[in-house]
């Protein structure tokens, strides 16, 4: 199907040539404008069905995650803004109805940690997910850990903070999350004390995963970060592909 037909507008000749008329050059580029209009639009409709769409609740942090690496990359993105509770038409995307999710094409999937991972690899190489053994090993330990053993246990928090938990709290399950929320901050105290970041000097996908976790526990648990800790959040937050994502967040 050609470019004229698929848009559904009249065909346009080849030329301006037929369309040459007593207003000479003036004929001449009405009817030259129209194709490259067609053209222009064409391509960035192209290139819209093959951006990739990430869905996320607007100020989500967990999807951040993927558009940062995204700016970082240089890769297109547009950002999907679901409703609380999620409705049917996303809920036919993911059925799951959690965020965030991403869309690359027929290609969909969960897990904020495993969409980098995935842009890492699909659009890289990339220095942010490094080849060296010692590195890579950092690197990924640092970006699963960013999650799994630390945004994760903020969840009971959240739920006890907004979610009406009974009675007002978590029991023994917040009693645990408050413990492996501790041991996780020193934790990457401890790694942060060797920086300026996770990997050294080196910028990777560990600093989005686990600056995203300091984020909630300072942003939707209100709590004060240790000063290395804070100062680690606000220099990596500093970088413009963090502050041209979470301006598509707001
Ligand atoms: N491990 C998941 C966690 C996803 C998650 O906790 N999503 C929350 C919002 S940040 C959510 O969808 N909550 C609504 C629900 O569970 O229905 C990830 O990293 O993507």
């Amino acid at each position: 199907m050609s470019t004229t037909q698929h848009l559904g507008s009249r065909p346009l000749p080849e030329d301006g040539a037929s369309n040459f008329g007593a207003n000479g050059q003036r004929d001449r580029q009405f009817a030259i404008a129209p194709r490259a209009i067609e053209q222009m639009l064409d391509t960035s409709i192209n290139q819209r069905l093959k951006m990739l769409k990430i869905f996320d609740f607007t100020r989500g942090a967990r999807g951040l995650r993927a558009a940062w690496l995204c700016e970082e990359m240089g890769v297109e993105y547009e950002f999907t803004p679901v409703t609380f509770p999620p409705q049917p038409e996303y809920l036919s995307i993911n059925p799951m109805g959690r965020v965030p999710y991403l869309q690359d094409g027929s290609v969909g999937m969960g897990e904020s940690i495993a969409m980098m991972l995935y842009v890492a690899e699909r659009f890289g190489p990339t220095t942010l997910l490094p080849r060296e053994p010692a590195l890579l090993a950092r690197a990924l330990e640092f970006t699963i850990f960013g999650e799994a053993s630390f945004a994760a246990h903020m969840d009971v928090l959240l739920a006890v903070n907004f979610g009406g938990a009974p009675g007002g709290s978590g029991g023994w399950s917040e009693t645990v999350a408050r413990n492996q929320l501790q041991r996780s901050i020193k934790h990457v105290a401890t790694v942060l004390a060797d920086g300026p970041l996770i990997c050294g000097d080196r910028f990777t996908l560990a600093d989005i995963s686990v600056a995203t976790a300091l984020y909630i526990l300072r942003g939707a648990l209100d709590q004060d970060l240790p000063h290395l800790l804070q100062t680690y959040l606000d220099i990596v937050q500093s970088r413009t592909s963090y502050i041209n994502a979470s301006r598509r967040w707001s």
